[in-house]
């Protein structure tokens, strides 16, 4: 059986693999099956967005597919980046460039109002245009400094919660067992797992 992740961003794709890896379905991305089209991200929440991905790639494909939407939101800026996540500071910026741009907007904020979480909803759409949602989150605060290498995106700078260190310092199996994306995925696998594989016997 095959399974579309329907993702763009190497970060998030390396992570589903590595979180999906021992489902018995075939991973196949965006490349492999010859999509190239980006889909407008429209929606007004996560969920929207993440349903509008889904549904865009289970029809260019044809293949079961899963995407996610995800986002940052930050207490002290009303939830801001959020759906605007990846857009931050402006189209076509890095990961740094956006870290440097939320820093410098928190830059008076003291420690205590940095709070922050990560939100991530998942999309599986099927061929015959049934959608099911799950999500995650994970609470920390905002660094007033980048630290570590691992990840991607706002990991640099998002100091989990019950821990000292920045997301970017967690390895992958870390990061994986206490994200936001990590947590959506454990109730997708369950959806995976009792919908759509098909029982021996
Ligand atoms: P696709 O739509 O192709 O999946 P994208 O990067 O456009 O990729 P989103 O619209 O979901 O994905 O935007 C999410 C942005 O939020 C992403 O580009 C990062 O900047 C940030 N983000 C999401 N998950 C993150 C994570 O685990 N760690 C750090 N930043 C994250």
């Amino acid at each position: 059986m095959k399974l579309l992740v329907a993702t763009h961003n190497r970060g998030k794709l390396r992570e589903f693999q590595e979180i999906f890896h021992d489902l018995p379905f075939e991973l196949l991305t965006l490349d492999d099956v010859g999509i190239r089209e980006d889909v407008a991200e429209t929606g007004a929440t996560l969920e929207e967005n993440a349903r509008l991905k889904a549904n865009a790639y289970v029809r260019a494909s044809g293949l079961l597919t899963l995407a996610d939407d995800s986002g940052l939101e930050v207490d002290a800026l009303n939830g801001e980046p959020g759906v605007y996540s990846k857009r931050y500071a402006g189209e076509g910026k890095s990961d740094a460039e956006r870290n440097a741009h939320l820093l410098e907007k928190l830059r008076n904020v003291p420690q205590a109002k940095r709070t922050a979480r990560f939100r991530c909803v998942i999309a599986i759409a099927d061929a015959h245009g049934n959608v099911q949602t799950t999500e995650g989150t994970c609470n920390g605060k905002i660094a007033f400094e980048s630290r570590g290498t691992n990840g991607f995106g706002y990991d640099p700078i998002f100091i989990v919660d019950g821990s000292t260190r920045h997301l970017a310092e967690f390895s992958s199996a870390e990061k994986n067992k206490i994200s936001h994306r990590g947590r959506a995925a454990v109730k997708a696998r369950e959806i995976l797992r009792e919908q759509f594989i098909a029982q021996k016997n």
